[in-house]
């Protein structure tokens, strides 16, 4: 049987190059990569994409593919893709959820203790002679039985409150309506959940739909004392807003692993000394990022068995 050609976005690992390649025929661009550099009959072969990455594959990029038949995203958020504009051409498109959700989820509930303990403005002060050289480290904030305030309670959003119940929190949670749940607090309304918890962890998927969320009204009322986590896309806060109550210490700090620009943040994150920044890696673990590209395949497989896909958004 002749190989389907495949379009590949950004960098893939080589446990996901080998099988790709014993099954397609790739061809790769890079994350930042147009559609338009491929020569047409490059395009007019290309009959899936495999995609990857944090760049936005647009309508035209779509329509520049006369014969696509699947788009397969390597990531559970398909905000990047033109979905919408997919599904007007009958194209599926396909994510890789829950096999990623506790990678995830831990790294939310390792912010949330790194942040708050400095763990590793402290790591600084020993290596850096400092402890020897001044004495004691600065106090930090406790992080057991806080009041902590889920944004977006879907599968991630839950596995973070499950995380952080044995600490004794407080679990409060905004969704548009209430869910089952151990007694967690629901909310309708962000910034009256913003106000009465110590912690705001944003777990919402991305897209026009979540954007802006968190606003500079929600930062103002989570307050001073406030800490601010984000692990879901940099679109769901008000960056400018956010980065103006960092400056002002309108809240305590902020651990974030997404931005609005990725990889080149905004350089005013780069002047503060109360956040902890991290290169959107949430679900970078080997053990995670493998499975995922297996399930990226196995819908690329299934499509062209003719059999029904696994895990299609569409
Ligand atoms: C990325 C993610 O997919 O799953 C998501 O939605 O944000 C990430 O896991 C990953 O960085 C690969 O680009």
């Amino acid at each position: 049987m002749t190989k389907p050609h495949m379009l590949t976005f950004d960098t893939y690992e080589t446990w996901d190059i080998g099988p790709m390649e014993s099954e397609y025929v790739l061809h790769q661009i890079p994350d930042s990569g147009q559609v338009s550099d491929l020569s047409e009959e490059v395009r007019n072969q290309i009959k899936a994409i495999a995609f990857k990455g944090h760049s936005y594959l647009s309508s035209e990029m779509i329509d520049a593919l006369p014969n696509l038949e699947i788009i397969a995203n390597y990531g559970v958020g398909y905000d990047t893709i033109d979905v919408p504009h997919a599904t007007t051409k009958g194209i599926p498109v396909t994510n890789t959820p829950d096999v990623l959700t506790d990678d995830v989820a831990d790294l939310a509930v390792g912010l949330v203790i790194a942040k708050s303990r400095d763990i590793v403005g402290a790591a600084k002060y020993v290596t850096s002679g400092d402890w020897a050289e001044k004495g004691n480290y600065l106090l930090q904030t406790k992080v057991s039985g806080k009041k902590v305030g889920i944004v977006g309670l879907g599968r991630i959003g839950r596995s973070v409150a499950e995380r952080l119940q044995p600490f004794n929190m407080d679990i409060h949670y905004y969704a548009r309506s209430a869910k089952i749940t151990p007694g967690w607090t629901h909310h309708d309304d962000i910034c009256a959940m913003a106000n009465i918890v110590d912690i705001l962890i944003i777990c919402l998927s991305g897209g026009p739909d979540t954007k802006g969320m968190v606003d500079k009204a929600a930062l103002e009322a989570l307050g001073s004392e406030g800490l601010l986590v984000n692990v879901s896309r940099g679109t769901t806060v008000d960056e400018e807003a956010l980065l103006d109550a960092l400056e002002n210490r309108t809240i305590a700090g902020a651990a974030l692993d997404v931005f609005l620009k990725e990889p080149n943040i905004n350089p005013r994150f780069l002047k503060l000394d109360n956040v902890l920044l991290q290169p959107h890696q949430s679900s970078g673990t080997v053990e995670t990022r493998k499975v995922m590209g297996q399930l990226q395949r196995d819908n690329l497989a299934a499509h062209f068995a003719g059999k029904p896909l696994l895990t299609q958004v569409n």
